[in-house]
């Protein structure tokens, strides 16, 4: 029976490890990002030898973050005997960061860390570090420096910084608390531009882009009964346009952001014959369960879902065909 808190626990583990492998969840936002890159960029500036880890690339609006570049997505990686430990980052299970299958593979589990703020976090590792009220793994990281005495460099707040403003939507949302304020003005006390952090992360889309969100906008549909918008992005539409897919990524939060509707649902035909679903909504609805009844699922408020279709119209709307 270990007694030592979980804070301490992974502190001291990280600091006896031979090669901590830290890992950010599929589809990194920043949020993953920040809390691993942080942690990555404190390792490595005591010349401390590490991984940081993701199974995907991060978009390129990330490129600002220290040390990036060296960023592993080769899932061979894994197979290096000196990892005896993998901290995971902001995701509710190994299988939502991608790496169950690669933990499974390895000869010797290592000692698992999980860094999260999920209420549905189920506890995988082997020290939990899951603080459900905070407002991002950012925060729940920057406690963890705070409780064991790591100083906080400028690197290490440009990384804790976009995990909070990824969180909380720029301090708009109801993540956004006194708590997550505090930290904010003390990670600015630290010289982070959080204007030049929010330019790098809004300020990103190309034409393209923005013409298919102009497509997008004219295409919304309403239904009244079931207070949802609707709209589709064809196959020949990103044929005509073609952008990166982490550009369209913010529709959805975007019309839910300004439209007065209960339930957004953005449909987007895909090159292999498959129509993406991603749901939102800022009302009492749970786009969980919706987006399950299409073989999909995620959060309350965000969800989605790939099934092989096309789109339709239906007389309030866009729907998928199978
Ligand atoms: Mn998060």
């Amino acid at each position: 029976m270990n007694h030592a808190t979980p804070t301490k626990r992974i502190y001291e583990k990280l600091l006896s490890a031979r090669r901590p492998l830290l890992v950010s969840h599929r589809k990194p936002d920043g949020d993953t990002l920040g809390g691993m890159m942080a942690v990555y960029a404190w390792l490595r500036d005591q010349g401390r030898e590490a991984y940081a880890f993701c199974v995907d690339a991060p978009s390129s609006a990330y490129a600002y973050f220290p040390r990036i570049r060296e960023l592993q997505t080769n899932p061979e990686t894994f197979h290096d005997e000196a990892i005896d430990m993998i901290c995971v980052f902001d995701a509710g299970d190994l299988q939502y960061a991608g790496i169950d299958a690669l933990v499974a593979a390895m000869p010797k589990r290592p000692f698992i860390a999980n860094f999260d703020h999920h209420v549905t976090n189920t506890s995988f590792g082997d020290a939990n570090l899951v603080v459900t009220d905070a407002s991002s793994t950012a925060e729940v990281v920057h406690a963890f420096f705070t409780a064991n005495g790591v100083e906080i460099t400028q690197a290490m707040a440009t990384c804790l910084m976009t995990g909070l403003l990824t969180d909380t939507s720029n301090f708009s949302n109801p993540a956004t608390t006194v708590k997550s304020l505090e930290i904010a003005s003390e990670l600015l006390l630290k010289g982070v531009s959080m204007r030049d952090i929010t330019r790098r992360l809004m300020r990103n889309k190309p034409v393209a882009a923005l013409k298919l969100w102009g497509l997008a906008l004219e295409r919304l549909r309403w239904d009244e009964g079931r207070k949802t918008a609707t709209t589709a992005l064809f196959r020949k539409d990103l044929e005509e346009h073609p952008v990166d897919d982490e550009h369209l990524e913010g529709l959805s939060n975007f019309l839910n952001h300004i439209l007065k509707a209960d339930v957004v649902l953005v449909l987007k035909e895909t090159k292999d014959g498959k129509v993406k679903g991603s749901y939102r909504s800022a009302a009492d609805v749970d786009v969980a369960e919706l987006a399950k009844a299409h073989g999909g699922g995620g959060h309350k408020k965000a969800a989605g879902f790939t099934v092989a279709g096309t789109i339709g119209e239906h007389a309030d709307g866009w729907k998928v065909v199978t």
